[in-house]
């Protein structure tokens, strides 16, 4: 089945977004607020940009600026930079910023939708849904952007890659049986395994934390 990924914009709604920490505004040591920042997507310039601000609403500052959409925003396990999906040329692209709003690198490009990066735990890799071979896979790039190989290669919907905490494993969504279901594979695509197995829609895994 084919699904144009950029479309799925009430999935990042309901998966909710980025979120690093809660709770006071002290600033801690390293020159962060204590209670961490939050990096989220917003049409209030008339369109979708990524912004960021602290955990109690402060600070609020806008880290793209033009009028494509821009969201789906997902840190670096560091907390210096964020990737994010980009429509600014026209169709679904992976980008990533420093924290700070500073050098936007464009990680992917080519005509299909590109979207939903995941950083993996170590910083390395970067796990993402492309259309690029007619239908949804789970790929990984080289954080740079180098390297883009398809770890799925079916001809069912797979995306949503989430990393295990360790790092040696993604689950993701795939509908290759005809209806959504939970896989989890190691990272290098071997290894398959399928989690769920019902006629219902199971899809968004979300991997706890250690
Ligand atoms: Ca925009
Ligand atoms: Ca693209
Ligand atoms: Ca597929």
């Amino acid at each position: 089945m084919h699904r144009d990924v950029s479309n799925v914009w009430w999935l990042a709604t309901v998966l909710g977004l980025a979120l690093a920490g809660c709770g006071s505004n002290s600033t801690a040591p390293s020159g962060r607020p204590a209670a961490g920042q939050i990096a989220f997507a917003s049409n209030r310039d008339g369109n979708e940009e990524i912004y960021l601000m602290d955990a109690d609403g402060s600070g609020v500052t806008r880290l793209t600026n033009n009028p494509a959409r821009d969201f789906w925003p997902g840190w670096s396990s560091d907390g210096t930079r964020i990737a994010f999906y980009s429509e600014r040329d026209g169709n679904g692209e992976i980008y990533v910023v420093n924290a700070d709003g500073s050098n936007p690198l464009n990680l992917t490009n080519n005509p299909a939708s590109d979207a939903t990066p995941a950083w993996s735990p170590d910083g390395s890799k970067i796990a993402f849904t492309t259309t690029r071979d007619g239908n949804g896979e789970v790929y990984v790039m080289n954080a740079d952007g180098s390297n883009p190989r398809n770890l799925t290669n079916n001809p069912g919907w797979d995306g949503f890659g989430a990393w295990s905490p360790d790092g040696t494993k993604i689950a993701f969504n795939s509908e290759r049986d005809g209806n959504g279901e939970i896989y989890v594979m190691n990272a290098d695509g071997s290894g398959l395994r399928n989690l769920t197995n019902n006629p219902a829609a199971d899809l968004a895994p979300a991997w706890r934390p250690r």
